[in-house]
């Protein structure tokens, strides 16, 4: 049986899951819009990935005697000045993200609820993936600059590229 607190501290990340998810998928429609199909479809892969991590969440604090709570969101930005922005929102949003989930690490160690505890590493090694590939991902485009012919690359190798793995 989950701790109050602890079912507190993973609805709170039940949220910032399902922002991840909408944040995403807010950029890769603005993507779509823009022409920049390849980074469209890695933003809607992330996006996809970003709501399996808030129901595993879910049916987790469920299982274990919680009650998970589905939470309203605000709308999120939707409009961006080029892939730069988008990739510079989506490294700040996952450091956010990081975060959050030291934060409830923390709580379990402090509460003594190793299950807890235990279920968190997923998270934490997803969130070192997902940094180092938005760092990647930023580290060209400012290689790239303006230069046309390299963005068209880079957009186009993105697109068969996973959020959670791999290297641009
Ligand atoms: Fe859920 O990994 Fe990003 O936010």
């Amino acid at each position: 049986m989950l701790k109050d607190k602890i079912v507190g501290a993973l609805n709170l990340q039940v949220k910032l899951e399902a922002q991840s998810s909408q944040f995403y998928l807010s950029m890769a429609s603005w993507a779509e819009s823009e022409g920049l199909n390849g980074t469209a479809e890695f933003l809607f892969r992330h996006s996809d990935e970003e709501r399996q991590h808030m129901l595993k969440l879910v049916r987790f604090i469920n299982e274990r005697g919680g009650q998970a709570v589905i939470p309203a969101l605000s709308a999120p930005k939707r409009k961006f000045v080029g892939l730069h922005e988008v990739f510079e929102n989506l490294l700040s949003h996952e450091t956010s993200v990081t975060e959050s989930i030291n934060k409830v690490v923390d709580l379990c160690l402090n509460l003594k609820d190793y299950t807890t505890h235990h279920f968190m590493q997923w998270y934490v090694a997803e969130q070192i993936e997902e940094e180092a590939l938005a760092r990647t991902i930023l580290d060209k485009l400012n290689m790239i600059g303006s230069d046309s012919a390299g963005l068209y690359l880079f957009d186009r190798d993105l697109g068969s590229l996973m959020p959670s793995k791999g290297v641009v």
